[in-house]
């Protein structure tokens, strides 16, 4: 069981004005917001926090778009973390996202869908490092 993992909201999410409405979901789900930054990547940054995915086709768009607008990260926490939040967030494609989950009420295609979640504890650590490490207490 886990108990932390970490969360960007996506361009689009910043850029439909959906901060408010997301966060009021993680917190109405029981995740307590450990730390938290508004800020927006380079295309250098972007492509190294999506490095594993180098090597598949729709990575040089995903740079792209990760790098066009302002972002959310944030580090949350609450029991068995990981797989709770993405329940809460649903499949990667929004149309496959089961309803009620933020992707399938929030986010319109599988390149912009809204909110990213940690996969695994080792890579929660690793992205909510990416963000915070070495800035703040968290
Ligand atoms: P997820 O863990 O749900 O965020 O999904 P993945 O790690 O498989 O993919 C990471 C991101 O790559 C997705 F959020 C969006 C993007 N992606 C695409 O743009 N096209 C695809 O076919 C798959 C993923």
């Amino acid at each position: 069981m886990t108990n932390r993992t970490f969360t960007m909201i996506k361009p689009d999410g910043v850029a439909n004005n959906y901060i408010g409405a997301i966060l009021a979901k993680i917190n109405e789900a029981g995740f307590r917001i450990v730390a938290m930054k508004y800020t927006q990547l380079t295309p250098e940054r972007a492509g190294e926090f999506y490095s594993v995915h180098k090597e598949r086709p729709f990575y040089n768009d995903l740079v792209k778009y990760m790098s066009s607008g302002p972002i959310v990260a944030c580090i949350l926490e609450k029991s068995n973390a990981i797989e709770d939040f993405r329940k809460l967030i649903g499949a990667t494609d929004p149309a496959k996202a089961e309803k009620g989950t933020i992707r399938n009420l929030y986010a319109k295609s599988i390149e912009a869908n809204a909110v990213h979640g940690s996969d695994s504890d080792e890579n929660a650590a690793i992205e909510g490092n990416f963000f915070f490490a070495g800035t703040e207490r968290f």
